[in-house]
């Protein structure tokens, strides 16, 4: 039976992590997968889960089925969160949410629902993108394009050229759009170029299709939110898949949402009825601990607050590493100016290094970036910060 199965090719950033699980090299330093670690180098188990796990083991709530489409409080606590509690849409009853396992899970529902609703419609990625954005919407059945994003030269987004791409779009094109910490740039839009691009969205009827993973990692919470909010206040029907893996570094519970904006409560009904319906034929219904402990931090205030303030501490320990980086850099005298570096938001940057850069910094000093010169600044810290600053400047200047 099995005898013809090919080798399916590893995941470029899983596989990476593979290796250097491998490498026995105790200064070995792992910039590659989208991982936050704290200072010590370990993913945080923030205070605020850890509050709610200890009120819901104390519970000891049975395990029952969840509904198909998840926790209503969590659901609705994804809705506010994403769109705001005073949106109008929340009132009007034109959001469609439902949890899923992650932010590839949510990815996951749209594409299967958006494939049963327009077969023949093509989806644009940006280039360059999350690999699993491309590989989830073909194995969804889907022809995958990709549209200009990234300019090397400038290290900012081509905005023109992206325009053009999109004014070329047919009605129904689905358009992945990064809603705040753009991976694997770190290069965002402007609030001007949202603006523009949700005016050609809604004159060329094309369908947007949000990815949120770092909400809270850019500027704020509130802040990180404003691309999905303008396509909200614009009444577009839009599709939103949320993560919460990195917000509560929670990446092994699968916490994450689909919310789908409709134009009426009418219609939302019979969204949620085929995105359940795509759910019950996948994975039947949502798995509870993830979900549950979300809700309870992000439905009490106290938890709550504890919460913002974890995820700022984050946000704001990333930046200074960013801040560093560039001085350093400079301190030990790199051969380019990475000021570029500052400029850039969330966990990763495009740090301009080749393949060959990459290549050097493993195998002479067991520092892991992804080969498109991607490292993920949240893994920095006051420890490997030297090593990675003088590794970057010797694999430049020698
Ligand atoms: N979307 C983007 C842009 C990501 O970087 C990630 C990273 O993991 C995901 C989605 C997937 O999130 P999750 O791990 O919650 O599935
Ligand atoms: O880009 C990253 O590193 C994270 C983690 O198939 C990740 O988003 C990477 C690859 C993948 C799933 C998650």
């Amino acid at each position: 039976l099995f005898s013809t199965v090919e080798l399916a090719p590893n995941d470029p950033i899983l596989g990476l992590n593979e290796t250097f699980n491998a490498d026995p090299r105790p200064t070995k330093v792992n910039l590659g997968i989208g991982v936050y670690t704290n200072d010590d180098g370990r993913i945080p188990l923030l205070r605020a889960v850890r509050e709610a796990e200890k009120a819901r083991l104390e519970a000891a709530v049975p395990r029952g089925y969840l509904p198909i489409d998840g926790i209503t409080a969590y659901n609705s606590a994804v809705q506010k969160l994403l769109f705001g509690a005073a949106s109008p849409l929340l009132a009007q009853g034109r959001i469609a949410t439902v949890q899923a396992l992650g932010g590839t899970g949510a990815l996951k529902i749209g594409a299967d629902f958006l494939r049963r609703l327009n077969p023949s419609a093509k989806v644009a990625v940006s280039n360059p993108s999350w690999e699993n954005h491309r590989a989830l919407f073909q194995a969804a059945g889907f022809e995958v394009v990709s549209y200009p994003y990234y300019n090397a030269e400038t290290q900012d987004v081509d905005f023109t050229s992206l325009v053009n791409a999109f004014n070329t779009y047919a009605p129904g094109t689905i358009v992945i759009l990064h809603a705040c910490c753009h991976n694997p740039t770190g290069v965002d839009l402007t609030p001007e170029q949202w603006q523009q691009v949700v005016h050609i969205v809604k004159e060329r009827q094309l369908v947007p299709f949000l990815d949120i993973a770092y909400q809270g990692f850019g500027v704020g919470i509130e802040e990180d939110a404003a691309a999905v909010r303008l396509f909200a206040e614009a009444g577009i029907n839009s599709f939103i898949a949320n993560s919460f893996s990195k917000s509560f570094s929670l990446y092994g519970e699968r916490v994450g949402a689909l919310s789908v904006i409709t134009s009426s409560e009418a219609e939302t009904l019979r969204v949620l009825s085929q995105l359940k319906l795509v759910i019950r034929t996948t994975y039947s219904n949502p798995p509870t601990h993830g979900g549950a402990i979300v809700a309870a931090i992000l439905n009490k205030p106290e938890l709550r607050a504890l919460w913002e303030q974890e995820l700022s501490e984050m946000r704001e320990r990333i930046l200074s590493m960013r801040g560093n980086l560039v001085a350093k850099l400079k301190q030990y005298g790199a051969n380019r100016d990475f000021e570029f570096v500052n400029r850039q938001r969330g966990m990763f940057s495009y740090s301009g290094l080749s393949a060959q850069h990459v290549e050097r910094l493993r195998t002479e000093f067991g520092i892991y970036a992804v080969s498109t010169g991607r490292i993920c600044v949240a893994a920095l810290n006051t420890r490997n910060i030297e090593t990675v600053a003088q590794a970057i400047t010797q694999v430049l200047n020698t």
